[in-house]
């Protein structure tokens, strides 16, 4: 079997206007979805990250792909998961510059889904699922969490593309609360990552102690992406210690490696035992000698989408476990084919400890690129089909859509700050840390 031609679909998908410690979310987050064709016209699929960056890296990778093998791509393309300098001009992942993020991830994120799609290609031939390719499945369902963000009123896309604001606006303890019962109640999730660092750490500690009243055999793992100082990272972790403690752990509270590891220091100083989580402190295999040297992070988020695909997420899990670190996994917006292989990864990786992160239930039917529609999300869980591959094929019509979407919108690359100025305050900055 060989590759003949990629295909490389830059769209857009309606986005809330959800808020981080990085700024607000556009009316339209970007996706890349490729395709990948094989000489007897199997058409393995994959989803990343979008904008213009990484289409165009994906179309100067094209001519080295064609006439590979599907089966021996980690051989084929070694280089771009072992690059010991960027050879790519990617953007980074985020807004701007996350502290912490590894310029030598560019290749690996090209890597990923490049192999997500191959998998998903040879699976298709062999009638074989992408967690049963790449050792098997130890699970055939895959725990997600409930991913509450602070938001304001609407429901994202622009103009006559304006779509119903599902949630509502989310700005205090209570609305929050509600927003969260609405997406249990529609997906059975059994976790709740709450993404904070965007008001006063007073009004998020409430916030945090009305979700756990509210669901109180959930865990909960709180994230500001690094918003805080050491000493305001140590006040909540103080004041939450019973909320986060319970199965939950504490997410880039701060911003680099030594003061994640000051964190933690003064947390076991005082007793408390609260895991420390992190997908911006420890980005790349390259950190992870010194996290676990410096006791930084006790959870490591992995993506397949960023660590280099589903195999990375397999070495790393083996990682953590040598080291006692637990593993979950991270998301950023996104649709159905990510989602499915964000499972697979998970469904074949044993050492993954908590349930994954996903921003699915922020995505929308209208925007939805798998044949069929969404895929389900059911009692917090998503099944792995009994299908060759990821188990989902592309609907061309809504990926026009989602292309048209991308060719008429303002959008080519993340930028939260600006979107904040635009539409919340002129004068808002990035600072980190903000408290
Ligand atoms: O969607 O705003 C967002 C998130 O903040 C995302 O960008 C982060 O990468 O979810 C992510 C995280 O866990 O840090
Ligand atoms: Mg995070």
């Amino acid at each position: 079997m060989r590759i003949v031609d990629l295909r490389i679909h830059s769209i857009a998908i309606a986005d809330p206007p959800l808020r981080s410690s990085y700024g607000l979310h556009a009316p339209y987050a970007l996706r890349t979805v490729i395709e990948l064709v094989s000489d007897d016209n199997i058409v393995g699929i994959g989803e990343t990250l979008g904008g213009d960056a990484i289409a165009q890296a994906l179309v100067a990778l094209k001519p080295k792909l064609i006439g590979l093998d599907p089966f021996q791509f980690t051989g084929a393309l070694m280089p771009l998961i072992e690059a010991e300098s960027p050879s790519t001009a990617l953007e980074r992942s985020q807004t701007m510059f996350v502290p912490g993020e590894n310029p030598l991830d560019q290749d690996a994120r090209l890597y990923s889904v490049l192999e997500i799609a191959a998998l998903d290609l040879v699976g298709k031939a062999l009638g074989k699922p992408a967690c049963d390719l790449i050792g098997g499945r130890v699970r055939s369902k895959v725990p997600f969490s409930a991913y509450p963000f602070y938001k304001h009123a609407g429901g994202g896309g622009e103009g006559s593309d304006a779509r119903v604001d599902e949630y509502g606006e989310a700005l205090t303890p209570e609305t929050l609360v509600a927003q969260v019962r609405q997406m249990i109640a529609a997906y059975g999730f059994k976790d709740i990552k709450f993404k904070t660092g965007v008001l006063d750490p007073e009004i998020e500690i409430e916030t945090v102690r009305q979700l756990h009243r509210a669901f109180p055999d959930l865990p909960i793992r709180m994230d500001p992406n690094s918003a805080w100082t050491v000493e305001t990272s140590l006040k909540v972790a103080r004041a939450l210690t019973r909320e986060l403690g319970n199965g939950g752990y504490l997410e880039d509270p701060t911003a680099g490696m030594d003061n994640m590891a000051a964190v933690r220091k003064g947390m076991l100083a005082e007793g408390i035992t609260t895991p420390l989580g992190s997908n911006v402190a420890v980005t790349s295999f390259g950190d992870l000698a010194e996290c676990v040297a410096k006791d930084a992070v006790q959870v490591v988020l992995c993506d397949p989408h960023y660590w280099g695909g589903m195999r990375q997420i397999q070495h790393l899990g083996k990682i953590c476990r040598t080291f006692g670190l637990g593993m979950s996994m991270h998301s950023n917006s996104h649709l159905g084919v990510s989602l499915m292989a964000m499972a697979h990864a998970a469904a074949a990786t044993p050492h993954l400890t908590y349930a994954c992160d996903t921003h699915y239930p922020w995505a929308q039917d209208q925007d939805e690129i798998v044949a069929g529609g969404r895929v389900p999300i059911k009692d917090g869980f998503v099944t792995i089909p009994e299908r060759g591959g990821l188990g989902v094929e592309l609907d061309h019509d809504q990926l026009a859509r989602g292309r048209e979407r991308y060719a008429t919108c303002a959008y080519r690359k993340r930028d939260d700050v600006l979107e904040m100025r635009k539409h919340v305050d002129p004068n808002w900055q990035r600072v980190l840390p903000r408290w």
